[in-house]
Parts: C-alpha cells; structure tokens; sequence
C-alpha cells in the first residue's frame, strides 16, 4: 500500500493563548513513514481487538484516531470537538466492558464517532449526508448502538430502565455504561433518574461524567458549580482497585460479625465518607447514595481503565467524574471560544477555518439583530436560553443587556416554567429554542403559560425540515403540537422582514403565548404582498384569474372578485413552492389563489373567507401534517359552513432519515412538480379531494393528467 500522509497532533494542554495559535499553524505536520493511513486503526474491526492492544499501541490509536476524525469530518461536518474529547474514554470504555452485553448509552449521542469506529464503521466519507452513517448512535447500523433519540438528558433513565430490566430477566450481571456530559446533566430528567438509580444499591450502572466544563458555550448554575469543585483534586490512590476492594472486604467482615463488629462498622462507614469526603469532596453525589470515583484524568487512558474497573468492581451504581477537554488535540478547536468546534461545517482541516464561503443572511442572524433592537427599546423584554446562546441568536441581546438574557442550561422544560414566572412578575420573556426541543416543553406551555395566559414569546429556529442530523432534529412536530393550545398565537414568517415583523407582534401580546417559528439556514428573498388584507393575511399572488378556460374564468364564474380555483395557504418558507405551484398551475390553465396567513393560529377569517371562493384549498406545510395548520384551517371551515375540499401537503408522520433538505422534501414528495401534479388531478377529479365547482360552473369533466 502507498504510504498516506499522517497529521501530526501537537499536545496542547496548558498551553497558553500564543503558545496554542502558534501550534494552530505547527500542529499540521505531515509524516509519511506509515504503511496505512489508518495504521492501528485499520486492524480493529469491533472492541475485541481493543484487548490484545499495548498501552504504546493505545496512545498510538488514540493519535490516530484523531487524525481520522479531523480530516473526515472536516469533509463532511458534524460534530468535532465533543469527539476529540472522549478518544481516550471510549477506548477505555470498550476496554473494561463487553459490548454489546454490556450496554453502552451515549447522551445526546453526538459523541459517538469513536464509538462508532471501534465497533467497526471507518467509513465517514458520507457521514449525515443521505444513505452515509448517522451523526448520532443509529441502530440500524449496529447492535452496539442503543439510543438515538439525540435529546439531552435521557441517558439515565435509559440505564435506569435497562438495568431494571435485566435484573428482572436474570441478568443483573450485564452493565450499564453511560456516558453524559457535564451539560446534559443540567438537565432535570438526568436527576429524576439519579433519584432512581442510587435507590437499589444492586444495578450494575456505571455513570460516566465526561466533564469539560461545556455544553456549547460553558456549563453555567449550581451543578456546573459543583463539578467545577470536584475538579483540582484528582486522586489517584483512592481510585485504585486495591484501596476499593480493601475498604469493601472489612465492611463485608465488620457487616457479618457480632453486633459490636456491626456497631464498628456502622461508625466506620461514617468515617470512611467523612475521609472521603476530606481528601476529595463527594458532595451531592454521595449524598445521593452513589459510589464516586475520580476526578479522573480522561485524557490518560489507563487512569480511565483503573477508574472504570474499580467502578465494575463495586458491582453497584457509580459515578466516574472524567475530565477531558472539548477539541482535546487540536488546536484550532481548543482555540475556538465560542463552542470549540462543537459542530462544525464543512472546514479546512489546517487551519479550522470554513472551506465554503458562508452562504446568504441566516434566519438566526435576522432573529438575532431585531430581539436586541428590541431589548434596547423594551427593559421588559427578557431572553431565555437552554445552553444554546449563540446558536438560537439571543448572543447579541445578552452582549448588550448581560443581565436580562438567562442561560438556564439543558432546561427547556424548566425554560418555559420559569417564563411564566418572569412573565407573572412584570416581564415579557423570549424563550429561544431550536423547533425539535418544544417537544420537551410542551406541557409548561400548556398548563404554566397558556393556562395562566402568560404574555411569553417562543422563538422556534430549525422548524421544519432540517435535514443533516435526521429523525431527531427536524423540527416537524411544533406546529401540529400547539394546535390544541387555547389562546395560543402562532406566526410563521416567509421572509426576513416579516420574520422582523411579526416578532414585533409576538412581543406586543401580553396575556396569551406568542409562538414564532422559522427554518434553519438561510433566508430566502424577500416576497412582497401583492395586497394586506385587515386581518393582516398577506396575499402573494392572483394567479390566471380571469383567463380561466379561455373566457370569464372561475372568478367571473363565482361572481366574486376574489374567487378562482385553487386557494393556496403558504406557511412560513414555503412560499416559495407555493408560487412556483401556482405558475405550473397557471400553465394547465387553473387559476390559483396565494395566500401567506402570517399568522396560522387563531384561524385568521380572511382563510376562511377565501376558502369558500375556491373550488379547493390546498395548505401547504413544513410540518406534519396530521394534526397540523392544514388540518386546523378545514375544521374551521367546517364550523363556519364552509364545503370546500382541503388538501393537507405537509410531511408525514414518520421520523425522516438525514440528508439535505433538498432531498428529504423531494423525498416525502414537497416538491412543486409533485403538489401541482396533485392539484391538477383534483381539479380535474381523478384524486381525492375533488375540486367543487363553484356556483355558477359546470362541474369539472375528468380526462388524462397532463405533463407538467
Ligand atoms: C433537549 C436538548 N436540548 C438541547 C440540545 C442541543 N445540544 C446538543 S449537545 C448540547 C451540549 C451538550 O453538552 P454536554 O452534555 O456537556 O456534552 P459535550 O458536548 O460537552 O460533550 C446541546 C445543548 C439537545 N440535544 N437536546
């Protein structure tokens, strides 16, 4: 085999500011004296081979591994830092347990590359692009991979819930790994499951703690602040096997004996948390009756090995504090201070910098200017963040009023709780998070904020189709979700300036939730209204009105001026493709009606209105559809009397793989050749919903579907 060119990974820790951005230049060094780019790496084809392995060989490994994962995900982007932190710790990991006998749970998951390369997947070529590897654990691709929810905090009560189940199914041998980071710790479902575990002293968890004092940006409140204190002290003789197993066989001997051996080992037992606690503060987590063992340094493999075996050995619940460092290795991470690389796009592996150029004006950056216009004219005006800052565009707001912007942690749940609490003391709070994590909130919404018509503002980024980071992430169910919110107002902008626009709105309603919902990337072009109707519905086009069938047109037939055949209701981004529907409508000779409501919930009445000056409406969606504003306009419809067919083209129920978005829409078929396809067929009534004729018209004669 040709030798490969290596890269060369400088150590970087405790590296001052100047010392790392000259390493930032040096660390790209090219070695060409390997037989394989892969090397060692190449030869491990799942955790087995991992045992036969030198610790030589082991930190030769982790260099490589590394090296791997930056020049792949530099191709493909996707999750950099997080994964260069935990090398030495997955391999530690797979070293001391068995899996897949042994469960091994990564929260979130977006830390799972090296998992993934030591249980046999090296090829990252199409990593989160469609039919490549996910960016998350996936079961699909390996029985070594058990959750792939990619919601932060879960990983506990998944433990919770499997060692539960094997201790019922006789196999309370088999271990439960878990690997959770200081940030999703933040979360509260991570301690109602702590209170669970650490209540039956026999289930065989491991919890590993990967602290690297982050979650994008650093980890903020009281639990950061308790790590944080655990952290200088890293003891290694009280995580050796031998002073674990030494304490265990005098507790088991004092425990067994007489009752005055009981009463010394009773008093014993005090002084050994009370020692503990002296030489290395345990704090809450033995508090909470579980087994500490660290800090630990995650960077040394073998102190993680000793570590990791003391915590089988204890054959109970353990905590295993690991300290490791976000971006460990490479120094344009490490260098990064917003998130070291937590995620990263596509990037010159060298210098860290994007390799493409950065696209148009985002969706988050128009969110993020007006809510800080807006927090300098409104001291009411408050923003909340669950540990995503700058990613949901509240950094600019938190710059210039530091104290009005609350970084809550993983916390969406708490997030709106607390809003409603802001909003009860006088305050008008923004609560800015991305679509797919309202699904957490959803009841704080309801009962907290709606119930007490609370003047509270959701932003939602990242609805709709979000494609690269797959099932999880795509913010498809936020608008079929609030539809059964009383009182609750939804907005979904075209463009930036509404976006602008109706953000404005939002904060101005002070006795009811304001929902807010936006895509993910860019920002298309602007649309203008071709008329504001007064119930603030934008109309964007009269399309083929008037030229119908070569004479008076459905709009002459109807005898209104607003009637024509199709009306269609565009949401948010999809305006676009409702335009482009209407122009290949026009070429089969139907005239169409586009509509953006601007807001979708309450019902504006114009819709309704419109609706029945149609011979069908078609709602147009980036969002379930069950359930969703399509389906919410035809009940309206109904209760006003109003007949007219609705269709609901949105996505479907089902939980889409990654790809781009391009391909996931052409996918589940949101595609303007397709919708107008459809239309044509119901208008010419050869697909259900037939289009009804309107007053007046002849009722439509069906034939063969034209070419579009
Ligand atoms: C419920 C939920 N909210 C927000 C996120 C977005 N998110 C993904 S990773 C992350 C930070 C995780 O920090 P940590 O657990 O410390 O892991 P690290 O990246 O530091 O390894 C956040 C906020 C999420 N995945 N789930």
């Amino acid at each position: 085999m040709r030798p490969g060119p290596s890269l060369r990974l400088l150590p970087l820790r405790g590296k001052s500011a100047g010392e790392g951005c000259r390493e930032a230049l040096e660390w790209f060094v090219h070695v060409s004296s390997k037989e394989s780019p892969l090397g060692i790496l190449e030869s491990v084809e799942g955790p087995r081979d991992l045992a036969r392995l030198s610790a030589e060989d082991l930190a030769e490994l982790a260099g490589e591994i590394r090296e791997f994962l930056i020049r792949n995900v530099a191709q493909t982007g996707g999750h950099l830092g997080p994964n260069l932190g935990v090398v030495e710790l997955t391999l530690a990991i797979h070293r001391v347990f068995d899996s897949p006998r042994d469960s091994i749970v990564f929260d979130t998951g977006h830390q799972s590359y090296v998992h993934k390369l030591l249980t046999g997947r090296k090829d990252f070529s199409s990593l989160r692009k469609e039919g490549g590897l996910s960016g998350y654990p996936s079961r699909a691709e390996s029985e070594h991979d058990i959750v792939e929810s990619s919601h932060a905090s879960s990983s506990l009560s998944w433990a919770d819930g499997i060692s539960r189940a094997r201790q019922l199914t006789g196999e309370g041998d088999r271990y439960t790994v878990v690997v959770i980071g200081d940030g999703a710790l933040t979360g509260g479902m991570a301690w109602e499951a702590i209170n669970n575990i650490a209540a039956d002293k026999r289930r065989r968890v491991v919890i590993v703690v990967n602290d690297n004092g982050r979650s994008y940006a650093p980890t903020v409140g009281g639990i950061a602040d308790h790590l944080a204190s655990l952290r200088p002290t890293i003891d290694r003789v009280r995580t050796a096997p031998a002073y674990e197993s030494l304490l265990e066989l005098a507790k088991r001997r004092l425990k067994e004996g007489g009752p005055v051996a009981q009463l010394v080992y009773k008093s014993l037992h005090a002084t050994k948390k009370g020692i503990k606690d002296w030489w290395a503060p345990q704090g809450m987590f033995e508090d909470l009756g579980l087994k500490y063992v660290g800090p630990v340094d995650g960077h040394d493999e073998r102190a993680l090995e000793e570590a990791l075996a003391t915590a089988k050995n204890y054959a109970g619940p353990v905590i295993v504090h690991a300290l490791t460092e976000k971006g460990h290795g490479y120094a344009p991470a490490r260098n990064h201070e917003a998130d070291q690389f937590h995620a990263v796009g596509v990037i010159d592996p060298e210098t860290g910098e994007p390799a493409e150029p950065g696209g148009g004006t985002s969706w988050t950056s128009v969110f993020a200017d007006e809510i800080a216009a807006i927090a300098d004219e409104r001291e009411d005006v408050v923003g909340i963040t669950g540990a995503m800052l700058i990613p949901v565009g509240l950094h600019k707001f938190a710059a210039r009023h530091p104290d009005r912007v609350f970084d809550v942690g993983i916390a969406e749940q708490h997030a709106v709780a607390s809003a409603a609490g802001l909003a009860f003391g006088g305050l008008h709070p923004v609560v800015a998070v991305y679509a797919t994590f309202l699904n957490r909130a959803y009841d704080q919404l309801l009962m907290d904020v709606a119930l007490h018509r609370a003047g509270v503002t959701l932003v939602l980024d990242r609805a709709g189709v979000t494609g690269p980071d797959g099932a999880s992430h795509h913010g498809q169910w936020d608008m079929a979700l609030v539809q059964s919110i009383p009182g609750l107002h939804l907005a979904a902008p075209r463009d930036a300036t509404r976006l602008r626009e109706e953000l404005r709105e939002a904060v101005a309603v002070d006795d009811a939730p304001t929902v807010v919902r936006f895509s993910k990337g860019t920002v298309g072009p602007e649309t203008e209204a071709i008329e504001r109707l007064a119930d603030g519905v934008d109309v964007l086009a009269r399309v083929g009105q008037g030229t119908h069938d070569g004479d008076e047109g459905a709009a002459g037939a109807a005898g209104t001026a607003d009637a024509a055949d199709v009306l269609l209701v565009s949401v948010g981004a999809m305006s676009e493709t409702a335009l482009e529907v209407s122009r290949r409508l026009a070429q089969q000779g139907i005239s169409s009606t586009v509509v953006d409501p601007r807001w979708v919930l309450p019902v504006p009445h114009s819709v309704i209105r419109l609706a029945a000056a149609h011979r069908i409406v078609v709602c147009l969606e980036d969002g379930v559809r069950t359930g969703g504003v399509g389906s919410r306009i035809r009940q309206e419809m109904r209760a006003a009397g109003v007949d007219t067919a609705l269709n609901e083209v949105g996505l479907p129920a089902e939980f889409l793989d990654h790809g781009t978005r391009g391909q996931v829409l052409e996918r589940v078929g949101l595609t303007p050749r397709q919708i107008a396809h459809d239309i044509v067929a119901q208008v010419l009534g050869t697909k259900v919903p037939f289009a009804r004729p309107l007053p007046g018209q002849p009722a439509p004669t069906t034939g063969s579907l034209p070419q579009l």
